[in-house]
């Protein structure tokens, strides 16, 4: 048998980390935890290459894109490409034997998987498409995950342990969805972003450890709602206008605005408004996980008042105000919202 050479091992190490060997590689030894998440975090790839393959083929078929002519629980008109992404989160946690419950931006309820219940001591949290208005016009999209122990026996069906703060995750990330399919992950032991080899059809590592710069220039907003913000927030946006140095970038999915700011440097607004100061983002499927990955990479996430990983929701959908990116960004936002300045 020929045996590959030292060089080229290294070579294969470089070149070929796949996910579910670098989830195993997070933690000391092959325990029954880090084989559960390896499979897991295999799953959650498998649905973002069948969202991707999807999204890249859409144009090209009848029926895929549009709305459906349904509203959510969150009273958002549905599209169909978030019907369909959400199906295949389900469809590929429902054989995974390890995830119990699946809870989404797309149901009223948790789903349940009663088969997975004995052993399947997970719940995911997800968001099968940030950025739904991006759909139709083949622009980046994304989609956010979280994972959490179940606690408790959850007797009543109603997931009342989901209740509880961002510090439950064990793990979180998101997949964008741009001119690259990538996934971003954290088990609590740093940031590390995979791009997918579509001729493998696999994510390989392309860093590891990603740090977020402590400031940049990018400021992340949607300034279209400038009329409605409280006024601590016009405030900061004024000083942004008046103060050399500063991009504005925002896409309409803060899966790429945020990558972005990861990568380069800089900080993402959507803050309530004075109708609605909860704002318009989801906290146990968007802001929360996106807070993990973010504090992970050494940045940071606040509501303006408090840390969203903080932050107890009252129910599944709680909405929440975010500000999220590099920390001396953020606190200069976290300035306006507490100090006026
Ligand atoms: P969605 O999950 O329904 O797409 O909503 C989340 C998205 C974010 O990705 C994006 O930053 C924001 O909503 C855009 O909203 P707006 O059009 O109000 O700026
Ligand atoms: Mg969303």
């Amino acid at each position: 048998m020929v045996q590959a050479s030292e060089h080229e091992d290294k070579a294969l190490d470089r070149d070929c980390t796949t996910l579910s060997r670098h989830v195993l590689q997070q933690f000391q030894g092959f325990s029954a935890q880090a084989q559960d998440l390896s499979a897991l975090m295999n799953r959650v790839a498998l649905a973002g290459k069948l969202v991707a393959r999807h999204l890249s083929r859409a144009g090209l078929m009848e029926g895929v894109l549009g709305f459906t002519g349904e509203v959510n629980v969150q009273g958002e008109s549905v599209k169909k490409m978030d019907v369909y992404a959400n199906d295949v989160f389900i469809s590929v946690f429902k054989q995974s034997g390890l995830v119990c419950r699946l809870a989404s931006e797309e149901m009223d309820e948790p789903y349940y998987i009663p088969e997975n219940c004995p052993i399947g001591r997970y719940t995911l949290l997800y968001d099968p498409i940030d950025g739904s208005s991006n759909t139709d016009t083949n622009l980046s999209l994304g989609s956010i995950f979280a994972i959490r122990q179940q606690e408790g026996d959850d007797i009543d069906g109603k997931a009342k342990d989901l209740l509880s703060t961002g510090d439950k995750q064990i793990g979180a990330g998101y997949i964008l969805y741009g001119p690259s399919t990538m996934l971003v992950y954290t088990m609590g032991k740093g940031v590390h972003s995979f791009t997918l080899d579509p001729s493998l059809g696999e994510f390989i590592l392309t860093e590891e450890n990603i740090k977020i710069p402590d400031s940049g220039s990018v400021y992340s907003v949607n300034e279209g709602n400038f009329w409605q913000w409280e006024e601590s927030v016009r405030e900061y946006v004024r000083y942004v206008h008046r103060t050399e140095g500063y991009s504005a970038r925002y896409s309409g999915a803060m899966v790429s605005d945020i990558h972005r700011i990861l990568v380069q440097g800089g900080v993402f607004l959507y803050p309530g408004t004075v109708q609605k100061p909860e704002g318009k983002l989801r906290l146990l499927y968007e802001s929360a996980p996106l807070a993990y990955v973010i504090e992970q990479a050494g940045g940071r996430a606040t509501t303006g008042r408090m840390n969203i990983l903080d932050v107890v929701p009252q129910k599944l959908h709680q909405r929440t105000p975010l500000i999220i990116g590099s920390k001396e960004n953020v606190a200069k936002v976290e300035s306006f919202i507490q100090n006026g300045h």
